[in-house]
């Protein structure tokens, strides 16, 4: 075909055409190819429009901000405590909790100021002095064997406000809050008069007794140990050490081998052994978990215990209760539970398990996995009362590096807990969701993905492990197709759809950050702060968000204080160039609260019978 006189419009363009048409291609040819883009480009766009997903960029090619930016940031994120602080401070102080949409307060604890006690190291760190001095008021004040309340939680207690007032003393060294804390971790004592040392659910402080059913939830009988050997620390009294080292006494001594290791949910507390075979990371068992490691790093890596009881439980997940997803390779924990064929995953993915990945990579970074022999161990030997299938799994675990293998898991999870957000059209997180499993296709267990990745020549980052990009979208399954559909596109659906201003993930950013110095975990941090100030701010605080996956949600009246304690404590460190409480000399507790590494002296050593 010849073009017409003045088509070309330029020498270039005349001598484009002709040596296309040396080669033999005509414009049939050319308008053939680009009405078929066209058809297929408007086909791929309807499809993600009908489909309410689009593709989003996560910017994987982050900017390297400057440090200035990140102070920046740092300061928007004191700014979002004092906002919150300053609401709770004028219509709910000394009470519990602040209603960020009613302004009204709660005491949903004891009325013993949970929010400000919860947020006084936040204080210190962010270099709030007037505000921290207000709150004190409320420490001097508070008298616990006042009649106020006759049932006080032991586990929310221990952690929020115990946990609060040790650490601003570890912080400060102000006397008032170890006397504090004192009288409170003694009248709490009474939770621990049962058989086993592990405490019952709650305390009357005006009676002196102990309340609760005899079979207790793993979270809330064991994440007590680092708050009472730390006051034991501080105030030289062995009877708070004794109940500290009740729990690891319990735990080492527990007949574990049908659970392979790892810590069921429910508890005897009389007998001190596991009641069911309920295997989970996430709600009711979380935090006993990570005291295991904790407590082991809090008391400078003496506790061998501790130690031996992290890499067995930490084992048994990586061989059982972790998984790839199977079109988007996601890399997710899960938990098991008794069915009628057996124990089986049910591949739910809660927000409360997003802390899992910031331990792996605490313990990645802080304990000789690599060289075990260096304090002891000997990894293999830790199966040896164990089945023997799960004693191969240990065989496996080995042959790769451990620390590579714990800090691939933690990166892995750590993007899957972001990319729940990053996929939402909130950019916030849904607390369950669920992963797509048993299909044709189906997941596969994360060490059968790493045996093969590793046979076929190591190519690529780890499963799980590749960046990733988000999918934003309407996921709420209406009805069975759209459940396939937010199944094919995501690999899960949204379980519950609420965002409760938790602070696991921003938590494993954190640590992530810290341990890699890789600033996407900064970038995704910034996302997260920046859909918390556009979805959560109300004119006196923060709300829990009631739908994260739809372009509408609602605001709930509710503002918890580990948003204050956590949330934004995790965010602002995150940002910060020089971290005021780096990994290796302090310890969070669950609630966030750092404690000083410390050792033993010989004589604590000896009148308290510790390592
Ligand atoms: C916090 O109170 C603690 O982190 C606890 O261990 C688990 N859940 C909440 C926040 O989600």
């Amino acid at each position: 075909m010849n073009f017409p006189a003045g088509f070309l419009g330029n020498n270039a363009a005349a001598k484009v055409f002709s040596s296309l048409r040396r080669r033999g291609i005509s414009i049939r040819h050319i308008a053939f190819t680009f009405g078929l883009s066209v058809a297929l480009l408007t086909l791929y766009f309807n499809f993600f429009r009908l489909t309410g997903y689009s593709f989003s960029a996560d910017a994987m090619h982050y900017p390297p901000e400057t440090p200035e930016v990140w102070a920046d940031r740092s300061l928007q994120v004191r700014d979002a405590f004092l906002h919150a602080y300053h609401g709770y401070e004028r219509f709910a102080f000394p009470n519990d909790e602040l209603r960020p949409l009613s302004n009204a307060s709660i005491n949903n604890f004891n009325g013993w100021a949970v929010t400000a006690v919860d947020s006084l190291d936040t204080m210190i760190m962010m270099d709030l002095k007037q505000e921290y001095n207000r709150a004190m008021i409320a420490v001097h004040n508070t008298n616990f064997s006042l009649p106020t309340n006759t049932r006080v939680p032991f586990f929310e207690t221990v952690i929020r406000q115990l946990g609060g007032l040790l650490s601003a003393y570890a912080l400060t060294n102000n006397d008032i809050l170890r006397t504090r804390a004192d009288e409170l971790g003694t009248i709490l004592a009474p939770a621990f008069k049962t058989a086993s040392g592990f405490p019952k659910f709650s305390v009357n402080t005006v009676r002196g007794t102990s309340d609760g059913p005899m079979v207790g939830g793993l979270a809330e009988i064991a994440s007590y140990q680092m708050e009472y050997a730390y006051l034991g620390k501080i105030t030289g009294k062995k009877e708070h050490v004794d109940r500290a080292t009740a729990a690891t006494r319990n735990f080492y001594s527990a007949e574990l081998r049908e659970h392979g290791g790892m810590y069921p949910m429910l508890w005897n507390l009389s007998s001190g052994q596991a009641r069911d075979s309920h295997l989970s990371v996430g709600a009711a068992s979380d935090s006993a978990h990570e005291y295991i490691l904790k407590q082991y790093l809090m008391t400078a890596q003496k506790d061998k215990a501790n130690l031996e009881m992290y890499l067995r439980f930490t084992s048994h997940v990586f061989n059982n209760l972790m998984y790839i997803s199977p079109n988007r390779h996601l890399l997710y924990i899960t938990d098991s539970k008794l069915y009628r064929t057996g124990n089986r995953p049910t591949h739910d993915f809660e927000h409360l398990s997003c802390f899992f990945p910031g331990l792996l990579a605490l313990g990645a970074h802080t304990l000789p996995l690599d060289n075990l022999e260096e304090v002891g161990l000997n990894f293999t030997a830790l199966a040896d009362d164990l089945l023997p299938k799960q004693k191969m799994g240990y065989e496996e675990l080995a042959s790769f590096n451990l620390t590579d293998l714990h800090l691939w898991a933690a990166e892995g999870l750590a993007q899957t807990c972001y990319l729940t957000y990053a996929d939402q059209p909130t950019g916030l997180g849904p607390d369950i969701v669920t992963m797509l499993s048993g299909g044709v296709r189906p997941e596969i267990p994360w060490m059968d993905a790493m045996r093969e990745w590793r046979t076929s020549g190591r190519r690529g980052p780890p499963p799980g492990v590749e960046d990733k990009h988000p999918w934003v979208g309407d996921s709420t399954p209406r009805n069975g197709r759209e459940r396939e559909m937010a199944f094919a596109m995501r690999d899960y659906y949204v379980k519950n759809a609420d965002y409760q201003l938790r602070p696991e993930t921003v938590e494993s950013l954190y640590i992530l950050y810290r341990v890699t110095g890789d600033v996407k975990w900064r970038h995704r941090g910034w996302a997260i702060f920046q859909a918390i100030e556009r979805e959560a701010k109300t004119p006196s605080g923060y709300a829990n968000i009631d739908k994260v996956d739809t372009y509408n949600p609602q605001q709930l009246d509710v503002m918890p204080s580990f948003f204050l304690a956590e949330t934004l404590k995790y965010l602002y460190l995150l940002f910060q160039e020089e971290d005021p409480v780096p990994l290796d000399k302090w310890v969070f507790n669950t609630e966030a609260h750092p404690f000083p590494v410390f050792e033993w002296t010989e004589k604590e050593k000896e009148e308290y019978g510790v390592p």
